[in-house]
């Protein structure tokens, strides 16, 4: 496979971006090697700048449900930019885009449109902190809630990948006001919270995990940090930038009917263009301003190009449901088939799904934490990752990020991807 443009790209990027690269986990650092370059996409595939084509399980982190191109999305962008891109004036479709979301997700009774997924948790945590008075929140080792100074403690995605320990530029008084616990064990929060009587705000969780990995929450333990939460007067913030709007309609919480107090959006919410979201009780939201004192502003939330974009998606999955069936189906389907050769190859295996997200993590133990994923073999999947990709089937660059399906994948490319697979196995092991 020539890739000569893309290596010659990444070392010119460097005298101009840190790392060559917009956001770290697009290096290719964990898995090695340099990063392609892209240059279009369309549906399921991908094109990067030596004409190589890929079968995509990234789908930019999650946003593209419908694969890329969405002929929908493109055409309402395409007619919107001429009416301007920015207004930083209120305009009617962003009172049509909140009125979408609350009839897809019932418990949000108002929602604040930011632009990104960090923006909208960030938000989260400032809004529950300022609604109870307390300062300390809980999050879980290995999940990523953005790169706001308080979720940089143990977290997941780039962070993990990279084995950050402690952040630079992170206080340790920020540091000192984020508890953190083990994803899967209720224990391990009632004993922090125990510990910390009457001062945390917030439990945030990813309620599917996908920064680490997928990693599925085990039966009753959403439902056992909400009754924490309500017994102890806690905010519980479900960060559904991955999973909504992707996992169902109404993401976890309607899948796996646990109400969140607040919840934050982001990449399908927006189609691919920077949409971030928070939204919950209308008894927390009215402490925001304008209405509240607790302060979170944005130039370019609500922006048209964005919402015109996330509006026509989250209206087509609205109207057809019979996508996250159909989603479901592919996904089984390929796990299935990964199964089958990953037996084959007699190496141990696991395999994380819900929905339209998937991991393979090469462990010979349940992977359920950022414990287990980080002790799976990872160096094995950064050789099975490039082993893939060179058969053209591109995967996240890290054995702690989630594969997400596309709905423009068809039969022909999930049973090109189970070929590839076994021939890479046969490669790497
Ligand atoms: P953004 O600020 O990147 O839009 O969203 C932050 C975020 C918040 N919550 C969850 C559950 C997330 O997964 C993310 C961002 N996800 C990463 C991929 N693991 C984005 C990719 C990147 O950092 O470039």
């Amino acid at each position: 496979m020539n890739i000569s443009k893309s290596e010659q790209l990444f070392s010119r990027a460097q005298n101009s971006i840190p790392g060559g690269v917009n956001s770290p986990v697009r290096a290719f650092k964990s898995v090695g090697g340099n990063p392609i370059f892209l240059k279009r996409a369309k549906g399921a595939y991908l094109y990067d700048v030596d004409d190589n084509k890929y079968i995509d399980y990234i789908n930019s982190w999650g946003p593209m449900i419908m694969g890329h191109a969405f002929e929908p999305v493109v055409e309402a962008i395409q007619k919107k930019a001429a009416d301007s891109t920015s207004f930083g004036a209120p305009t009617e479709l962003e009172v049509e885009m909140a009125e979408l979301v609350k009839s897809m997700v019932p418990n949000v009774d108002l929602i604040r449109m930011v632009s990104s997924g960090t923006e909208a948790c960030m938000s989260a945590v400032r809004l529950a902190r300022g609604y109870t008075g307390r300062n300390k929140i809980i999050k879980f080792e290995g999940c990523y809630h953005g790169h706001a100074d308080a979720f940089l403690v143990k977290a997941g995605s780039g962070v993990a990948t990279f084995g950050i320990q402690t952040v630079p530029g992170v206080t340790a008084g920020v540091a000192a006001d984020t508890l953190t616990a083990a994803y899967n064990d209720l224990d391990a929060v009632k004993s922090l919270v125990t510990a910390n009587k009457d001062q945390i705000a917030a439990i945030i969780i990813e309620p599917v995990a996908g920064n680490m990995g997928c990693i599925l929450p085990q039966e009753g333990y959403l439902q056992g940090l909400r009754k924490i939460c309500d017994e102890e007067g806690i905010v519980f913030i479900f960060d559904e930038v991955m999973t909504g709007f992707r996992l169902a309609q109404g993401g976890v919480q309607e899948r796996l009917n646990v109400d969140a107090d607040l919840v934050t959006y982001g990449k399908v919410i927006g189609a691919g263009m920077p949409v971030g979201a928070f939204g919950g009780k209308l008894e927390i939201m009215q402490q925001i301003a304008p209405l509240g004192n607790v302060y979170q502003a944005g130039t370019l939330s609500g922006n048209p190009l964005a919402m015109i974009a996330g509006y026509t998606l989250l209206q087509h999955l609205k109207e057809n449901p019979s996508i996250y069936t159909e989603l479901e189906e592919k996904t089984t389907y390929l796990k299935n088939g990964l199964h089958k050769v990953l037996e084959a190859a007699h190496t141990p295996f696991v395999i994380n799904q819900m929905g339209s997200m998937i991991s393979v993590h090469f462990s010979q133990q349940p992977v359920v934490d950022f414990a287990s994923a980080a002790a799976a073999d990872n160096a094995l999947f950064n050789r099975f990752f490039h082993a893939m990709l060179k058969r053209g089937i591109y995967l996240p660059p890290s054995a702690y990020e989630t594969w997400f399906l596309s709905n423009a994948l068809t039969q022909e490319e999930l049973d090109a991807t189970i070929r590839a697979a076994e021939e890479s196995l046969k490669e790497v092991l």
